[in-house]
């Protein structure tokens, strides 16, 4: 029997444990990167570990995320960072360089290799054929110092792509048609691998826009093929050695295989709030928007700028309409402004943004209250603009640039035929945002600068006999990490002081959920299924493990978010029998009863309701290293433990 592309990027890096779908592999990472808004706590985790330099082939830290510094605190972070990548053999880029997963494929990337990223929209690189995953800071901090990567073995699924894109259709509809087919759970568990004639005709900004959003279906990673589409691509940014070939065998097997013809597709849309409310932009019609904002790590390469700026040449936005440009790197704007791009972009009337995350991480351009906004970003939950009442729609960026001509949600077929756009040969090639550390021998003497923002972070205890605790919180289906630990621009200068942002801790499902767990002292959390889907922040766990959060008891859970609770040593578990949600309310108070003994021995946990008298039996889905880890209270007490 054969193997997928995915499976063959694990073969060739498996450290532990067999290809068995479900069960738990180790992997070797040749590359890791990190951005700024979890990059301070991976790297006061990577030095509490006590490691003196990366082991990886390469590590980048980016920063991107918090470029606004409205205070002290933002700049501090990045001065931190600095010197850890200078002391610890990181690549540094430069807040204004870009977003980390442009610049990555841009620069880093090599198709074959392993990078595993604290953000989860890391399989971007899953466009140039890279085994990219997303994860939470720690496993990154491990990773950077030698350690393998573990994660469970994920189930291959084909989706075969025939025919070729309409114009005005493009590589956002093919994912959000994705979306639309497979839902934000779809993936879970799984790599969502593109194969089929229709992967010929897309190039690799396209590809990266489609494993980019495989983030929203849940999945473990994404990727295409890496063939001579791949490499005129590396060719053009003067890389063409990074290059190899990476296909799949004919008889490779998958588990599931999805068929989407792409001639068949039209402009779709995802309506708030969900990025798998997926709709044709022609049934949902044309409805009045207040602002376009165009870029993100899924949208924002040269190729989609060109795009924007033909749609916009020679004519005037609206004038209800505010549009924001964020290129995504220093390239893609350099390259922008040595053509009439951008100036056609700046005459069409739009509002030219720094080359970093910005809107899409809530860090400025919060739309008016009850706005519409149509967006080419990859998420939009409910109150992550940073206006609790805005409508966002994520939209492609021939949809977002059409639209914000007419000043209505606009189907850009309508426009008559659309403008030719023409790739460079070659891309500018100028890495002076990017510096490098100082050498082995200098190192010693390069000091790590702390700021007065930066505070340590919360560490666990032993798992006790039992745990008694009220059930302080309880949500329904889908929760993001959004909702648990938001983000936004007056919150995200905070990510390096897990007390303070304790505050904002579930705030928008109940505002005194930080108040409440302070007073219990400790306490339990009761989710639906695909708890803590999104992002890759582990302040999603660290910030409950600071309030006293010991256990979370869902339906089911989103894999990176799961990851984290259990490096914090906060125990996940699953109802065995999912109507018991149902049976418990917020304050009953809880017992697991002989919890530790139950791991040990690997029997089922029971949850008493002490409140109502009834009992309810639970799962757990833990490898035996997992297994420890959480008896040790999360990853650093467990690596101490092994390593003494
Ligand atoms: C996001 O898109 O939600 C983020 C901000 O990039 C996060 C990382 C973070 O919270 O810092 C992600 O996707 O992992
Ligand atoms: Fe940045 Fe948005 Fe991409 Fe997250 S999804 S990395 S916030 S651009």
């Amino acid at each position: 029997m054969g193997y997928t592309i995915g499976q063959k990027l694990i073969k060739a890096h498996l450290m532990e444990g067999k290809m068995i779908p479900g069960t738990e592999i180790g992997i070797k990472i040749d590359q890791t990167l990190t951005q700024d808004a979890t990059g301070t706590m991976a790297y006061l985790e990577f030095e509490a570990m006590g490691v003196k330099r990366v082991k990886t082939e390469l590590s980048v830290a980016y920063i991107d995320h918090n470029t606004l510094q409205t205070g002290f605190e933002n700049a501090d972070d990045h001065r931190f960072i600095q010197s850890v990548a200078k002391k610890r053999g990181l690549l540094f880029s430069k807040p204004g360089n870009g977003i980390c997963h442009q610049i990555h494929l841009e620069r880093f990337g090599k198709p074959g290799k392993t990078l595993i990223g604290s953000d989860s929209h890391t399989p971007t690189g899953g466009g140039i054929g890279m085994l990219a995953i997303g994860a939470g800071g720690m496993d990154v901090a491990v990773a950077m110092g030698g350690g393998t990567y573990y994660t469970t073995m994920p189930r291959m699924t084909l989706v075969r792509l025939s025919g070729k894109l309409s114009p005005w259709v493009s590589a956002k509809d093919i994912i959000l048609e994705v979306l639309r087919i497979m839902s934000v759970k779809g993936g879970v568990g799984k790599i969502i691998e593109y194969g089929g004639e229709g992967v010929k005709t897309l190039s690799v900004p396209e590809r990266a826009t489609i494993t980019n959003m495989g983030a929203e279906l849940g999945a473990t990673t994404s990727v295409f093929p890496s063939d001579e589409i791949t490499r005129a691509f590396l060719r053009a940014q003067g890389r063409e050695n990074d290059w190899v070939e990476l296909r799949s065998d004919d008889d490779a097997v998958y588990d599931e295989i999805i068929d989407i013809d792409l001639s068949a597709l039209t402009p779709l849309a995802a309506m708030p709030h969900m990025p798998d409310k997926v709709k044709k932009v022609e049934e949902i019609g044309r409805i009045k928007i207040d602002q376009v904002c165009i870029g993100s790590c899924t949208n924002s390469s040269l190729m989609d700028m060109l795009k924007v700026a033909a749609i916009l040449k020679g004519k005037k936005i609206a004038p209800n309409v505010s549009l924001t440009i964020s290129p995504g790197s220093m390239q893609v704007l350099n390259m922008l402004s040595l053509n009439s791009a951008l100036s056609d972009i700046l005459s069409a009337g739009a509002r030219l943004l720094e080359c970093a995350c910005g809107p899409c991480i809530g860090m400025g351009q919060s739309p008016n209250s009850a706005g519409v906004s149509l967006r080419t970003f990859n998420r939009n939950f409910e109150g992550r603009s940073g206006t609790a009442d805005a409508g966002i729609y994520l939209v492609s960026p021939e949809v977002a640039a059409a639209s914000a001509l007419t000043g209505v949600l606009t189907d850009p077929r309508t426009l008559g035929e659309m403008p030719a756009v023409n790739m460079p040969e070659s891309f500018i090639i100028n890495d002076n945002m990017i510096l490098k550390p100082a050498s082995e021998q200098e190192s010693d003497s390069v000091e790590i600068i702390y700021g007065p923002n930066i505070k340590p972070f919360p560490s666990n205890t032993e798992m006790p006999a039992s745990i008694e605790a009220p059930a302080i919180l309880k949500v329904g289906d889908n929760i993001t990490t959004d909702h648990i630990m938001p983000a936004g621009a007056k919150i995200l200068p905070y990510r390096s002081n897990i007390p303070y942002l304790s505050t904002f801790c579930f705030r928008q499902c109940d505002e005194k959920f930080a108040e409440r767990c302070k007073a219990a002292g400790k306490g339990f959390i009761i989710g639906g299924s695909n708890y803590g889907q999104g992002s890759s922040r582990e302040h999603a766990a660290l910030v409950p493990l600071y309030l006293g959060i010991k256990a979370v008891i869902t339906k089911s859970f989103a894999r990176i978010h799961c990851a984290n609770l259990i490096n914090s040593g906060i125990i996940p578990l699953t109802f065995a029998n999912p109507d018991d949600y149902d049976d418990i309310d917020t304050d009953d108070i809880l017992k697991l009863s002989d919890i530790r003994s139950k791991l040990e021995n690997g029997e089922k946990a029971v949850l008493d309701n002490i409140t109502k008298g009834h009992k309810y039996e639970l799962n757990y889905d833990l490898s035996a290293r997992q297994t420890k880890m959480l008896l040790a209270g999360g990853l650093l007490n467990y690596t101490r433990e092994i390593s003494k």
